[in-house]
Formats: C-alpha cells, structure tokens, sequence
C-alpha cells in the first residue's frame, strides 16, 4: 500500500449501477462525506457494460427507474422494455438531477483493501484505468454495491486466443459499437444476452450460427412503444406499484397467484394462463403460479403450456425438438427466464443455422472457424461469447480485499459464500454490501432492491453513528445461520434441478449452492426490520 492517499472517506461506494447511486445520494444528504469508485467511464452499471446490440431490460418501465417523484415526474420511457441506450440516458438524467458526478471517481478499478484494527478503517488501492496511476483511499466503511453480473464468464475453449477475426463477451462489447451487418457471425450462449444479441445480429449478418446448449424457456416480450399519453397514464400509477414492491416476492408491481396450479381445472388453469400470456414479459413467472417453482408435478404443467404455445411458432420441423423438447431439460422457471422478440421464427430463418452443443460440443477454435466434435468447420468472421457471468460473487472474489484473517473473498467464499443477512461477512468488519450474495439480488427487481434493501443498508451506517460504534463485523453463529436457512429453503425448492448460474453451477469449480436469499423480498425486508429493531446485536459484533 506504497502509494499515495487521495483522500479520506466516511464511505466509500463500489460501484456505479442503481445501488452505487441510491446509496451516493441518501448517504451525501446525511452529511456523509462519500464517494463511488467506478471503473466505467459513466453510471448504470450493467447497463454502461453491456452493450452489445439488442440489450434492453426485462422488467418494464414503470418499475425499472428511482421511486423519488422529482425523478419520473419528467422522465418520459420511449418503450415499455427499454433498450440499453435509453438506460445510460435515464443515467445520464439521475446524474444531472441529482448532481452525482462531482462525487464519482470515473475509470477508478479498486484493486485492493485492508483493515486497520487500531483506526477501524480501509485502506484501498485504486487504479485510474485510463493513465494506470495507482492512488490509496481510506474509509471508514466500504459498500460494495457490484450487482451480480460484473465479472464475465469467458469459456475455457481450446484455440480461442488463435481466432483472426473478431471476438467479443457480451459484457465487454466496444463501447463504441461493433457492425455486425454482412458478417459471418457465431453466438455462444443463449441466455438472456444471448437471445438479444441474436435477435440483432439475424437482421444484419450474413449468416448466424447459434451454438446452444441448453434450449432457453423464454417468454415473449410483448413490447411496444410508448408515447406521451401513455407516459402520463403510466405516471398516474407509478405511487402504487412503488409502494406495492415491498409486499412482493420479487420487487415488481405484482406477485405471485394465490392459486396452486394443480386445484385449479383445465380451463380455468388455460384462462389464466393465457392472460398472463396476453400481459407478457415475466408476469407468467412472477406473477404466476409459485407452487411451480417447488412441486415437480404443477411444474411439469406449466412447461407443457410453455412448450406447446413455443412449438406453434417453430416452422422447422428438425428445430422442434432442440428448442421446445417433450421432457424439459430442468424444471421450467428454475433458471432465469428471458424474454423475447420473435427469437423463435428468427432462429427457423435461411441466414440463421442452430447447433446443439450438448450432442455435439465445441472441440476447438482456429483462425476462421469453430470446430465441432463431429468435425464440422463453422468458419465465421465474428464470435460473441454470450456466456454470461461469475455471477453474484464474481465481483468481490476479483478483488484482493483481505480482511483481519489476511484472507481474500476468493479464499473465503471458496467451500461457498458465507454472509450474515446477505449484508457482511465474518473477518471483514465495516464492509457491506446491498445486492450481495445470499441477499435477494437476481431474484429481486435490481432498481427495487437498492432503494429498499439499500435503505436498511444507510439504517445501519446511520446506527453506528447515532451510538458512536466505528466497527461492525458479521457474528459466526449469524453467519452460520443464514447460510443454513438458506439451504433449506432451497432444498424444498426445485432450483438445485438446474444447472445454472443461480446455483453458481456455471462456473467450472465453483461451488453448486443457492447464490441468493431464495424467501422473497418482503419477508427478507421483515428480517432486516426486525434485525433492526433489535440493534443488529444476533446479527453483528458491534
Ligand atoms: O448469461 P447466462 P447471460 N460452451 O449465464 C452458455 C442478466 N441479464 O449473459 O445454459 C457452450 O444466462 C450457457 O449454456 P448453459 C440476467 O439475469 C439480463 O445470458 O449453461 N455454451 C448459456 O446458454 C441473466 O440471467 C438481461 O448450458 C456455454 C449462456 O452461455 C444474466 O444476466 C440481459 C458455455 C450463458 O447464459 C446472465 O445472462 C442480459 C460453454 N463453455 C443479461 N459457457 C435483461 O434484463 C456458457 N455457455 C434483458
């Protein structure tokens, strides 16, 4: 820690996503003197990164911006899912609105930290990603606030470094934009980047080759366009459905049925069904039926649904069977969900070839092709790896912050991450995260969790002064609990049937296990309630 100190915080912020900007905001207005390090080179987080073509969000509108009225009150969305660009500008607004900029450090990767037990601070090492000068901070807390996709997943193919043409990760798209049109492009991966970048890229290549997998249960979109009559009726139910997110399982402006599938008949169970169709985006998922997610019998009706309404839409008989199987490769609604825009009759086109990596893998990479295991050269001009994320974790364990054992976030999430409420981990005092691991996280609305997840977050910096305590640090038997009822939450669910990024399982050697608190927002956000009314003295050593 040789270099030399910029400056002294109270807070320092990690991250510059919706949660680095709630937490910013609140705690500069409580007098804090805070800063967020962020090593893009503007705010949004996810949305500055990934910027691949067709990126667009899977919640709608009304749900996916800041609750605050001085910020909607003049924001108008131009689609009811709203594309990348749209995000960075709805950013862009937050950052002038609110004056946020003068308080972030810009192409600042934090590289480093460590604790002083004397001071009850960190002290961290950041680099300027653009002149490569290395400076020290100190702060009194640290908020890691990382979201769960920032570390990409990079697959582990032989020959990739020998590929000629171009080859991009979702997540690491040239800011500046990348021309797919005329080209000879190959996508791996189709999860929820995947499913858009190949719906782009069909319009424009030359010729598409989806290497898949796994087949993707995705949901049609339903979007449209908004204008300023449907802005202004949108605005007048915008108080409700904020205050209704509190009381929902997954952050949005609805929950789940009270019905079972199971006790409902057939024409009952098809009438709701279709209309949670009808009102597309995730609505058939999160605002379905919950027991699907548990019992294996409601879900295996649920697929059936899903697989039947896929299979109309599919217009090559060979591809039937690949995308919409008769049995479901995993439980339906277990791995994530995404949504589409005709991805289906986009993938029965002449320009566009599927291939099913699980009979016929990937065996290597040359200069101008993709070799499968059956010999078959796909030459190509452009890879995309749409091979998603270290999901959750991936964020804190690239960092070499070492706590009082002098150990790391890898070495210590190695046998699985271990979190007292989702909010600290044992050996790392005055470090906190919203949008943690074992918090919510991905199963909750990202815009949803950083203002009332962050909120009890600035609760407890707020009771640490109010009572003059300079140091908290997760308590092992909070810590040990929390992991533990996790686990058996989960293990009454069907997620672990799924291989997925959920269960950390697409990661070669990292530990299978549940990444998020898997109980729902609102009891998560009655935990922390209660947490606090008892001065966090179960949970934390104060
Ligand atoms: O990543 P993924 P993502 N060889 O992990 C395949 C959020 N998000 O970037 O399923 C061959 O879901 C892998 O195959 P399989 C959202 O929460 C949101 O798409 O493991 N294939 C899979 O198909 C999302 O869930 C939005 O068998 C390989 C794909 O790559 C999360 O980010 C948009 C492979 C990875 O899918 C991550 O989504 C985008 C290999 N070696 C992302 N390695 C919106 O809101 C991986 N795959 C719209």
């Amino acid at each position: 820690m040789n270099t030399t100190l910029l400056e002294e915080l109270d807070v320092l912020v990690i991250g510059g996503g919706f949660s680095g900007v709630y937490q910013l905001d609140r705690l500069r207005t409580l007098g804090y003197n805070v800063k967020i390090y962020e090593a893009g080179t503007g705010l949004g987080g996810v949305w500055h990164w990934n910027s691949y073509p067709g990126a667009r969000v899977d919640t709608w509108a009304p749900v996916y911006q800041f609750s605050r009225e001085e910020l909607w009150r003049d924001w108008n969305w131009s689609e009811m899912y709203p594309g990348r660009d749209e995000l960075v500008r709805y950013f862009e607004y937050v950052d002038e609105k609110l004056d946020l900029s003068k308080d972030v450090r810009y192409e600042t990767r934090v590289l480093a930290g460590r604790f002083d037990e004397e001071t009850h601070t960190w002290t961290l090492v950041s680099r300027n990603e653009r002149t490569g000068e290395e400076f020290t901070t100190q702060a009194r807390f640290v908020i890691m606030c990382l979201g769960a996709g920032s570390k990409p997943l990079f697959p582990n193919i032989p020959g990739l470094e020998k590929f000629e043409g171009d080859c991009f990760h979702t997540a690491r798209w040239p800011l500046e934009g990348y021309d797919l049109a005329g080209k000879r492009v190959a996508v791996i991966g189709t999860g929820a980047s995947g499913i858009q970048v190949i719906q782009e890229a069909s319009k424009v290549a030359d010729h598409l080759t989806v290497f898949q997998r796994t087949p993707n249960t995705a949901l049609p979109m339903n979007q449209r366009a908004l204008g300023e009559a449907d802005n202004a009726e949108m605005k007048k139910t915008y108080p409700e459905r904020f205050a209704n997110r509190k009381n929902t399982w997954a952050g949005f402006d609805y929950d789940f049925l009270k019905e079972n599938i199971q006790d409902l008949t057939e024409e009952r169970r098809n009438e709701i069904l279709e209309e949670l169709w009808t009102n597309g985006g995730l609505q058939p998922w999160l605002g379905g039926f919950l027991n699907v997610l548990f019992d294996k019998d409601d879900n295996d009706i649920l697929y059936a649904f899903w697989r039947d309404k896929t299979r109309q839409r599919i217009t090559r008989p060979e591809l039937v069977e690949l995308l919409a199987p008769t049995e479901p490769i995993h439980p339906w609604g277990v791995k994530r969900v995404s949504l589409e825009q005709n991805y289906f009759e986009i993938l029965c086109r002449d320009n566009v070839k599927l291939v099913d990596t699980s009979a016929n893998p990937i065996r290597e990479v040359t200069s101008d092709a993709i070799v499968t295991a059956d010999g078959t050269r796909h030459e190509v001009d452009v890879i995309v790896l749409a091979t998603g994320f270290d999901s959750v974790t991936g964020g804190l364990t690239a960092i070499d912050i070492r706590g009082t054992r002098n150990e790391t976030f890898e070495e210590v999430f190695r046998g699985g991450s271990r979190t007292a409420l989702g909010k600290a981990t044992v050996g790392f005092p005055n470090l906190l995260y919203v949008y943690g691991p074992q918090s919510p996280n991905a199963f909750c609305n990202g815009p949803t969790c950083a203002e009332l997840e962050g909120e009890h977050l600035i609760q407890i910096v707020e009771h640490m002064r109010n009572n003059g305590y300079t140091r908290i640090e997760a308590k092992p038997e909070a810590q040990q609990y929390w992991g533990a009822h996790i686990a058996e939450l989960t293990s009454a669910t069907l997620f672990p049937l799924a291989k997925s990024w959920y269960m950390g399982a697409n990661v070669p050697g990292k530990t299978v296990e549940m990444l998020m608190y898997p109980g729902g927002l609102s009891v998560y956000l009655e935990i922390l309630e209660k947490a606090a009314a008892g001065g966090y003295q179960e949970q934390f050593e104060l």
